[in-house]
């Protein structure tokens, strides 16, 4: 009897300890899973993610995610039409300081911005291809668009051709740049690339167009579907040529620029023609001064601009983030605060774009 009952407990014991330990076994293999699931969740995020992934609830690329262009509009991930505002810094070269989170971040909240503008001069002095050091130009562009990303923020890369005039002066140096660029954001759905500021001078719409025919699928082989933007001649005015000839890719849209005190009805005009014509317009840079970036502001024009920009819903990104002795800048010259600006520290423009901006929010 006794040599039964110990018998009884030590199998019992046995069948205890050997369910347990499977038990044990199942757990594991059910943690390892679990890992396993995360591992690979936050390695491989959908483009929506990646770039919501450490900004709050409420951001605008939170509310709209990945961006597309539908016939005219620029569209959210639901279909609905966004307008993307903001500031574009002035040379990422020579005004490096206002690309910090205290600056993009008071813009966004204060000013209402929701996208942000990167200019790289391509060759004017300190330019990207005039001598510049490309190595801290390219980490000024990636610190930009990281903090907009964790911002939740838009974020657009221009390559800034100006002096250049034709961008093909620069072609093979704008393919590695965009190659670059785009296989580093290719999965976010916040980030735009801008592949020439403004063409001028000699530079025709075909000779952008053998640019773009070039530069294009560079950015398409690492980044399928994100928005790309492309100047248009004489400095980027002539929206109504690539109207008559645009390019055969998908979410393209073509660069509008003005300056209100230079520029008036017959640029409006155009621009009003050629999105009645289909045309995807989007004005990069825009200032109220007159087109040297200095001189005195024109309010009247600016408010005209305005509203036929609110009518389309076109977006627009205000020149220039900092705070130089010139009327396109934002800031008055003197003021060195990086965030924060009460209105006597703001210029003329500063103000009326601030007052843009916030009063029409989305
Ligand atoms: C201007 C800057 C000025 C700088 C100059 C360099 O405001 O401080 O010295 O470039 O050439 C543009 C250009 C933009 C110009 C701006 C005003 O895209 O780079 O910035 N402008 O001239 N197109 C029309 C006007």
């Amino acid at each position: 009897m006794k040599r039964k009952r110990v018998l009884l407990i030590i199998t019992s014991l046995i069948l205890t300890m050997s369910l347990v330990l499977s038990g044990c076994g199942m757990k594991e293999d059910g943690e390892e899973q679990l890992k396993e699931n995360s591992v690979t969740e936050s390695t491989e995020p959908t483009e929506d993610e990646s770039a919501a992934s450490d900004n709050e609830e409420g951001t605008p690329f939170n509310e709209h995610g990945t961006l597309s262009v539908n016939v005219t509009d620029l569209v959210d991930s639901g279909g609905n039409k966004i307008q993307l505002k903001g500031m574009s810094t002035h040379g990422l070269a020579w005004f490096p300081e206002y690309v910090n989170k205290d600056t993009f971040e008071w813009l966004r909240d204060d000013w209402k911005a929701n996208c942000i503008r990167l200019a790289m001069y391509t060759d004017e002095n300190g330019g990207y291809c005039s001598g510049g050091d490309q190595e801290q130009l390219k980490s000024k562009v990636r610190e930009g668009v990281d903090i907009a990303t964790g911002l939740g923020m838009y974020v657009i890369i221009d390559w800034h051709v100006l002096s250049d005039q034709d961008p093909n002066k620069y072609k093979d140096q704008a393919k590695s740049f965009f190659d670059e660029m785009s296989e580093s954001y290719g999965e976010q759905g916040n980030v735009l690339y801008e592949i020439c500021n403004e063409p001028n001078g000699s530079a025709t719409w075909e000779s952008v167009t053998a640019y773009a025919n070039e530069v294009i699928p560079v950015i398409r082989a690492n980044d399928p579907d994100s928005v790309i933007l492309v100047g248009t001649p004489t400095w980027s005015q002539d929206i109504d040529k690539a109207a008559a000839a645009p390019l055969p890719f998908d979410n393209v849209m073509y660069t509008l620029h003005f300056y209100a005190a230079t520029h008036t009805d017959w640029l409006r005009d155009r621009m009003e023609q050629c999105i009645s014509n289909g045309l995807p317009v989007f004005v990069s840079e825009f200032g109220i001064c007159d087109a040297s970036g200095n001189g005195s502001v024109d309010i009247g024009q600016a408010d005209q601009w305005k509203e036929l920009i609110n009518k389309y819903n076109v977006s627009y990104m205000c020149w220039n983030l900092s705070n130089k002795d010139e009327s396109s800048a934002v800031i008055k010259a003197g003021c060195n605060e990086l965030s924060g600006w009460s209105d006597d520290e703001l210029s003329d423009e500063g103000k009326w774009v601030r007052g843009w901006m916030r009063v029409d929010t989305q």
